[in-house]
């Protein structure tokens, strides 16, 4: 049975087509749609997610088995069983025929009907005349198949349920066409995706409670860059740095007795930094792995904004930090000038490492 995660973003409509395939049979999908784990517009976009999935849409199967795949449709198909898929060829065209059907008839007429009532659209008299509307498309089609008996006690029901459904839609494109009267110009037009990205709440910066501080972190990361660092960046640090807003932090990865291939060491560090891409306007580090492999350690010196470690603010970036030790670092302290000295140039003795420096990584 397929089982696996499936990214997308609260209520997304497209999202239930794979959820009921897999309600019916049986599959278990992890679905993964808000923060920390999953934030639409920024998750979906990242390279992790793009190197899986390349349209970075969503929804997105990723299984257990590393197998991933895209379009809703698609992964309805993954997750479904034979029944759903239709298990003779007569069986499956009709399936597609309907998926494609509702892809190209149903889809667009609802969705020009549906999402002015959800406020994502304004009404558009234009486009809702240019499809005929999905009821009377669905209807039609819906006389022409088999029908299934119903009790008559049913039917009285669905009657009733029909004519409500005809008063509200009644008085919602009512209400819909007394708002475009209102609003003399036409107003921004949010598709569907659009729409979810702007239901996301802004994320606030984690850093507002802070007071100003006299340290630029861009202008030390310029001479960094630019500059020497022995000679240039690390002077410019030391007359600068500002204590009150900014720590100093050594880091040591716990688990170094894990660490086997050194490329897949430096690939964690990696890792770590592109997880942490929101902070780079708040912090500076120089990550070090040492020694070879089989037989390697990771360590390293972050700068940030802050007295506490940065990460505690943000759901998204704790993803890795928690595989360190941290220690704050007192600069004025000569011992940490030296430390900080050594990670950020990549150069000294690293006495307390006991390995040979093998590569580092900056995040900038
Ligand atoms: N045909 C695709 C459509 C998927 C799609 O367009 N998804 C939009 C959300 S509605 C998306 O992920 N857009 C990416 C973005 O806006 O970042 C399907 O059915 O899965």
């Amino acid at each position: 049975m397929a089982g696996g995660t499936l990214y997308t973003f609260p209520d997304h409509w497209r999202s239930y087509k794979p959820l009921i395939a897999a309600q019916y049979s049986g599959a278990q999908l992890r679905v993964l749609s808000s923060p920390p784990h999953f934030r639409f517009g920024h998750s979906n976009r990242s390279q992790d997610f793009l190197a899986k999935f390349p349209a970075g849409k969503v929804p997105a199967f990723e299984g257990d088995d590393g197998f991933c795949v895209f379009e809703s449709n698609a992964i309805a198909y993954y997750v479904s069983n034979e029944e759903l898929r239709g298990s003779s060829r007569e069986g499956a065209a009709q399936v597609l025929q309907w998926v494609n059907f509702a892809d190209s008839d149903i889809v667009p007429p609802a969705c020009t009907w549906v999402f002015p009532t959800l406020g994502i659209m304004h009404y558009n008299k234009q486009a809702d005349g240019v499809h005929p509307p999905p009821q009377i498309t669905a209807k039609k089609f819906a006389e022409n198949q088999p029908k299934k008996e119903t009790g008559k006690k049913e039917k009285k029901e669905k009657e009733k349920d029909k004519e409500k459904t005809k008063e509200k839609d009644k008085d919602s494109k009512e209400k819909e066409k007394d708002k475009g009267k209102d609003k003399g110009d036409p107003e921004e037009e949010l598709d569907e995706c659009e729409q979810a990205l702007r239901n996301e709440p802004r994320p606030k910066d984690p850093f507002s409670h802070l007071p100003k501080s006299p340290f630029i972190l861009d202008e030390f990361k310029r001479k960094y860059s630019n500059e020497d660092t022995q000679s240039v960046a690390l002077p410019h640090l030391w007359e600068h740095f500002d204590p009150q807003g900014w720590s100093l932090w050594f880091c040591e990865y716990k688990y170094p007795e894990q660490l086997s291939q050194t490329f897949m060491s430096c690939n964690l560090i990696s890792g770590m930094f592109q997880r942490l891409d929101s902070l780079r306007k708040h912090a500076f580090a120089s990550v070090l792995l040492f020694g070879t492999n089989n037989d390697s350690s990771i360590s390293g010196v972050w700068l940030m904004r802050g007295q506490e470690l940065a990460f505690q603010l943000c759901p998204d970036w704790q993803v890795d930090y928690e595989s360190y030790t941290w220690r704050r670092l007192d600069p004025s302290s000569p011992d940490s000038r030296v430390l900080v000295s050594e990670y950020f140039s990549w150069e000294g003795k690293f006495q307390h490492v006991g390995k040979p420096f093998n590569q580092g990584k900056i995040f900038k």
